[in-house]
């Protein structure tokens, strides 16, 4: 029994806290929202399960544009990809190539996400999957449908919260970074995201879990939670 109720104080704890927003461009479907909990979970691949077009579609400037999120857990590692289409299924373009981590809850805005990829045309379709992950590899997944149009206007109030900071945690050697959408991004994927990481990675998730060990704990006792199933 007290490791029953111990559980359900931490799904409790989960849902205040749950997840993220995707703010701008507006995201298909408030996956957060309680009339919305039976039908999605931001834990599905893609999209957290939303279909496309299910919101609006956002013009999104040529180039790239702003990125407005909201940050609910106390650090994240934050991935962000772009599939041209409608109705997009692969999403590999990479808007992030080196790894982020971004500390702190709260807003974030990034004023410009580049599209490494100029040959992308007016009126051109695309969706943008932003992707959240924590320590455990699992991740959280919203998307959000735009059009690229030249004179796209960003978010009218886009600021970062204070005390959160975004970290871009490059390759020692930024050889292979040249943005080039031509080399394979499911292999650039891989390299960003698994065991290949050089050591000042893993320092500096190291050092980020050493700092703050309620931090830890919550993130931990979440994961068991959630690895014993939530509907108990
Ligand atoms: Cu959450």
């Amino acid at each position: 029994m007290a490791l029953k109720s111990l559980l359900l104080g931490l799904a409790a704890v989960q849902a205040v806290t749950a997840h993220f927003a995707v703010v701008y461009p507006e995201w298909r479907a408030d996956t957060l929202a309680e009339e919305n909990e039976d039908k999605y979970s931001q834990w599905d691949y893609p999209c957290g399960g939303v279909p496309y077009k299910a919101g609006n579609i956002t013009n999104w400037p040529l180039g790239g544009g702003a990125l407005q999120l909201e940050l609910h857990h106390p650090w994240t590692y934050l991935f962000v990809n772009l599939g041209l289409g409608a109705n997009a299924t692969n999403f590999n373009i990479s808007l992030t190539p080196d790894l982020v981590n971004v500390t702190g809850k709260g807003t974030l805005c990034i004023d410009k996400l580049a599209v490494p990829d100029d040959s992308i045309k007016e009126g051109t379709l695309a969706s943008i999957q932003v992707v959240t992950s924590g320590e455990s590899g699992s991740a959280l997944y919203n998307c959000a449908d735009i059009r690229f149009t030249k004179n796209a206007t960003g978010p009218s109030n886009c600021s970062t919260s204070d005390g959160l900071e975004m970290h871009t945690i490059k390759e020692d050697d930024d050889e292979d970074h040249d943005h080039d959408n031509s080399t394979d991004s499911s292999s650039q994927d891989g390299a960003s995201g698994n065991g290949s990481a050089p050591a000042d990675k893993k320092n500096a998730a190291a050092g980020l879990m050493g700092s703050d060990k309620s931090v830890l704990a919550t993130v931990v006792g979440l994961a068991v939670a959630f690895s014993l199933g939530l509907g108990l």
